[in-house]
Order: structure tokens, then C-alpha cells, then sequence
């Protein structure tokens, strides 16, 4: 029996990768219930070809189907203007997925200092970030993607093709030309796992360019926790259930006044609020 780890499934044909082969496997009947994704580790029968045993799991998306993510890299660019409620949300989503996420500022060759300091003082309290130029130099993403799954994830035309081929070129995926990558977006892409290095993967996602609230599976009211930059005043509001939002006497809105909570961050924070409630009424009521 050999370990290895799926990084490509078609039909009902699983690409297994262990050491330097990959085996193309189906799995033994009973596995088949419980389902089986790229990034999944398996056991198998390298004579058989069969799919033993899974490993449990890290982490399970269902849109893209991916296990054991572990990180994802959400990529923003000075061209297209940056859709920072995508980014919170990606952000959320990882969160609630216990995946981290990353930001990564590419096109630096393009961009204006003004444009990297207001990202950086954005997020610098969020999450670790990155800043980098497909056309230039990745080098500071290098040791980011080391000895982990990372996936690509952004609004189109941010650069996450040209990163991939900036880090893999034998890949060469097609890089874009936003329309005719949009038209393109219909034709179902299967999802696959790069080896890029010794036990370092990047997941090929194209369905990652935008994220609807009902992917969020988050308590609105418990909205706030997922906000590391909101983490310190949570417990000075007088109100215990306070949303932040309509209370008087709301630590986090004294924060925002005074600069130390970005006002951005909030602003998007009372829009994703508004919608995981709009999204729970339309469950619950
Ligand atoms: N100047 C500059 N352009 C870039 C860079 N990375 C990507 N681009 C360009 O941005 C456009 C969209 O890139 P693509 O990789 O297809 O973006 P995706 O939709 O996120 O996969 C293409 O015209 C690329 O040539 C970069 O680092 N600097
Ligand atoms: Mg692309
Ligand atoms: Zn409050």
C-alpha cells in the first residue's frame, strides 16, 4: 500500500501523485460514498490501482471541490481597481474554511506607493501580505507557497494565470484579455493540483473570482469575530450582543472614529452584515 495525494479527478478516474509517479486510480466501492476530492490523501494499491483508505482531512471546499487547502492567496492588482468587499469576503471565507488566507499585492512594477500604503494599512492588522510582480519578480511569494496547498483566488484580470505561469512555466495557462476570459468562464475547467516544488502545491481555481453570502456560513451576529482587526474592542461595547452597527456606546465605532479600525474595513463589514442577515431571514423567516 502507497500514500499519495490526488491532484486530478476526471469522471471517475483519480490522478494520484506519490513520490515522483502519478497513478491513475479508481476507488475501492465503499469510498465512493463518502466522496473523494483533489488535494484528498489516500492509501492505494499501486499493483490494483485502487483508492484504499483517506486520510482525514484539513479543510473541505465544496465550490471549488478541494480538501486540504491550506492557505488561499487573494490577489489584488492597482488594474482593476481593487474590489475589496470580494477581498473581506475571500478573507471571511477562509476564516470560516480554517484556511489562511493571504494577500498579495500584484503588479508592483504598475503600482503607486499610494496604492500600496492604503492596502497595507487596511489589512496590515488582517492577515500577512505580499507584495509582488508576475512580470518582475515573485520572490516574496516563494517561501509563502512553501510545504503547502495554496489556491489563487481574486476578481479577473488581477494577475492569478500569470502568477501560476511566473511559478510553474511548463503550465502555461492562458492568460487574458479579461473578455475573452469571461466567455470563457462557461466551459467547466476540472480542478487540478500543481506539484511546484517538494510538497508544495498550487491549486488551479477558476471558479474563485467571486463569492456569493450564502458561501459564507456565518452567524451574522457573530459576524465581528472573524474580523481580527475589530478583535480588540469586542469586549469593551456596553451592549454584550452588540452588532457594531446601531448601538450607541460600540467600542469598535470609537475605534473607527479614531482611525484605528480602517474605515473601509467597517464600511464593508455593515454591508456584509446587512447581507448574511438578509441571507439567514430569507432561510429562517
Ligand atoms: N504590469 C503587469 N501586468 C500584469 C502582471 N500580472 C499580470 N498582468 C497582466 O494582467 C492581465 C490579466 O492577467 P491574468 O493572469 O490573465 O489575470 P487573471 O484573470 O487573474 O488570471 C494580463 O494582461 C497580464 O499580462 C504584473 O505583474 N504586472
Ligand atoms: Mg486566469
Ligand atoms: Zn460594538
Amino acid at each position: 500500500m502507497k500514500k499519495g495525494i490526488v491532484v486530478k479527478k476526471l469522471a471517475d478516474k483519480f490522478w494520484v501523485k506519490s513520490d515522483d509517479f502519478t497513478f491513475i486510480c479508481v476507488p475501492k466501492k465503499n469510498l465512493k460514498e463518502t466522496g473523494l476530492f483533489v488535494g484528498d490523501y489516500v492509501y492505494f494499491d499501486e499493483t490494483q490501482k485502487q483508492i484504499l483508505n483517506i486520510e482525514k482531512r484539513n479543510s473541505l471546499l465544496i465550490r471549488p471541490p478541494i480538501a486540504n487547502i491550506d492557505q488561499i492567496i487573494i490577489v489584488v492588482a492597482p488594474i482593476p481597481k481593487p474590489d475589496l468587499l470580494l477581498v473581506d469576503k475571500l478573507i471571511l471565507f477562509a476564516f470560516v474554511n480554517d484556511i489562511k488566507p493571504i494577500l498579495c499585492i500584484n503588479k508592483n512594477d504598475i503600482a503607486k506607493q499610494s496604492f500600496i500604503d492604503n492596502i497595507m494599512s487596511a489589512y496590515k492588522n488582517v492577515l500577512n501580505i505580499v507584495i509582488v510582480s508576475a512580470k518582475e519578480s515573485i520572490e516574496n511569494l516563494d517561501c509563502v507557497l512553501k510545504n503547502k496547498i495554496s489556491a489563487f483566488a481574486g476578481q479577473s484580470a488581477v494577475g492569478k494565470s500569470s502568477l501560476t505561469n511566473a511559478i510553474l512555466p511548463s503550465l502555461n495557462i492562458e492568460i487574458g484579455d479579461m473578455s475573452k476570459i469571461e466567455r470563457g468562464k462557461n466551459t467547466t475547467r476540472h480542478t487540478e493540483l500543481y506539484e511546484i516544488g517538494n510538497n508544495t502545491f498550487i491549486a488551479d481555481t477558476s471558479g474563485f473570482t467571486s463569492l456569493d453570502e450564502k458561501y459564507l456560513p456565518i452567524d451574522f451576529e457573530n459576524l465581528s469575530k472573524y474580523y481580527p482587526d475589530f478583535i480588540n474592542y469586542l469586549a469593551k461595547c456596553k451592549f454584550r450582543s452588540c452588532s457594531h452597527i446601531y448601538e450607541e456606546n460600540c467600542s469598535v465605532k470609537t475605534a473607527v472614529k479614531n482611525g484605528e479600525i480602517d474605515f473601509g474595513r467597517y464600511d464593508r463589514y455593515k454591508i456584509i452584515y446587512e447581507n448574511l442577515k438578509k441571507e439567514w431571514k430569507r432561510k429562517y423567516d
